[in-house]
């Protein structure tokens, strides 16, 4: 007797091997390389096909592919990894081909890509591939679309890239875990016409999350709101790489968000329009000017300018806790507060305390403070004018004349026109001197309801 399970799976492997030309049959798997260096790998230039602008990968690379026939052949091999958030601090994550995020991968509207996806993990996992256009059963959500790719497995993707953009391809598999540990990557799909939208500079970065405890080294995947490492391509600032660029370029940057909040991104210097999102290219007469771009959760967005404005430049999330790295939670905000009586209190139990913030923070910037092992300072980095007292989502667009194209090195921090710095008044100060605010005669103190514990107040009502 042959069971009703035999017949249905003799029927679809029959009816697979028929219906899609360019399976890969008894074909061999293409190579997979690995990277694990920190710094931007150089721009994967083109030698066949269209021409086009590679991108580059912020402290990341791109995948090299192999033709086959006429598809692109790609090997994705999802695996534990170990990450150096910036220097100081390595991460214990999962990824693909040795790094987190995984390699970039880059192509050509109308290609037919095939991506070999190999896991080691110790657990299943998919990938699916967000914002291309494609059949259903290559949409790679694990049980709906797709059986999930056991450890040690390997599954095949094929699809015709139907249409340019920016895109990025992660597991919908135990995704809770799988993008807290860091696997994702980003995916460029560049115009069949050299000359659409077409820019000198092309800079993505991924944005994730982690909650790393100090002198730990795996994410806590199961945190759902108190992050401690805001990182774009798993970096945190200082160790995110530097936007270059020319006077005068095309610049395009582009970034997803796979984190659990949204992100406002911020560029000092330049206007700049939104120039095209996960969903395909904002049309030129339609993008309006912006300072400030939000992403939310799940969306990727490129804003495109002209690098007219030499400079160092900041380029940051607008959310002040993500540019900062790990930090105590129950930091109280002492401004203003007299802490001399308090620090005598406190010196007769731990003689070394230091009081800290009764003028702001930036103390914490410029000391260089003992950390426990494999942590980051709180605020961190050095320019030319003294602590930066930053972390997290920050980096420098450094935009300087007369760079070859193609040359992406740091060129060090920006020599100011002569006159052009803010300075020091050194003048007479008369007009600036403030005393202390005048205490109102109408301010009463406020009067505090002292109820003790266990016993409930009489305005509640339960
Ligand atoms: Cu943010």
């Amino acid at each position: 007797m042959i069971s009703r399970r035999e017949i249905l799976g003799s029927a679809a492997v029959l009816v697979g091997a028929s219906a899609v030309s360019g399976r890969a049959q008894a074909a061999s798997i293409p190579e997979a390389p690995t990277s694990t260096a920190t710094t931007m790998q150089p721009p994967l230039v083109p030698t066949s096909g269209p021409d086009y602008q590679p991108v580059v990968t912020l402290n990341g690379w791109t995948l090299p592919w192999r033709m086959n026939g006429d598809w692109k052949e790609f090997h994705l091999v999802a695996e534990p990894v170990v990450r150096e958030l910036a220097p100081g601090m390595v991460a214990h994550l999962w990824g693909y081909n040795g790094q987190s995020p995984g390699p970039t991968i880059e192509a050509v509207e109308g290609d037919k890509v095939r991506i070999f996806v190999t896991n080691k993990l110790p657990e299943h996992t998919t990938i699916h591939w967000h914002g291309i256009l494609l059949p259903s059963g290559m949409d790679g959500v694990g049980g709906l679309t797709q059986p999930h790719i056991k450890p040690g497995k390997t599954f095949v993707y094929e699809f015709v890239l139907t249409k340019s953009g920016t895109f990025m391809y992660h597991p919908h598999a135990d995704e809770m875990v799988q993008m807290a540990m860091g696997m994702m990557g980003f995916l460029v799909v560049h115009p069949r016409d050299p000359a659409f939208r077409r820019v000198d500079r092309d800079f993505v970065f991924l944005m994730s999350a982690y909650d790393i405890d100090p002198g730990t080294y795996l994410p806590k995947v199961a945190e759902m709101t108190a992050f401690n490492m805001w990182t774009w391509n798993s970096r945190v600032f200082p160790g995110i790489d530097h936007i270059v660029a020319g006077k005068g370029d095309k610049v395009r940057i582009r970034f997803g968000n796979l984190t659990m909040t949204n992100h406002p991104i911020h560029m000092h210097g330049y206007d700049f329009k939104v120039s095209c999102t996960d969903g395909g290219w904002v049309p030129e007469a339609a993008a309006w000017p912006e300072v400030t771009v939000d992403c939310a959760v799940g969306q990727m967005r490129a804003f495109d300018f002209v690098a007219d404005n030499p400079g160092d430049w900041a380029i940051h999330c607008h959310k002040s806790h993500h540019t900062m790295n790990a930090m105590g939670h129950d930091i109280r905000n002492f401004v203003g507060m007299k802490k001399s009586d308090l620090v005598k209190s406190v010196r007769k139990l731990v003689p070394e305390y230091m009081p800290m913030g009764n003028a702001g923070m930036a103390d914490m910037g410029e000391m260089e403070m003992p950390l426990p092992e494999n942590t980051l300072p709180m605020m961190t980095g050095f320019a030319q004018f003294g602590a930066v007292e930053m972390g997290g989502m920050f980096s420098v667009v450094k935009v300087r004349e007369g760079l070859a194209s193609g040359d992406y090195k740091d060129p060090g921090w920006f020599k100011h026109p002569e006159g052009k710095v803010s300075y020091e008044w050194k003048g007479e100060s008369k007009a600036v001197e403030r005393g202390p605010p005048a205490a109102s005669d109408k301010t009463k103190a406020i009067e505090l309801n002292v109820v003790k514990p266990g016993k409930q107040s009489p305005h509640r009502n339960h």
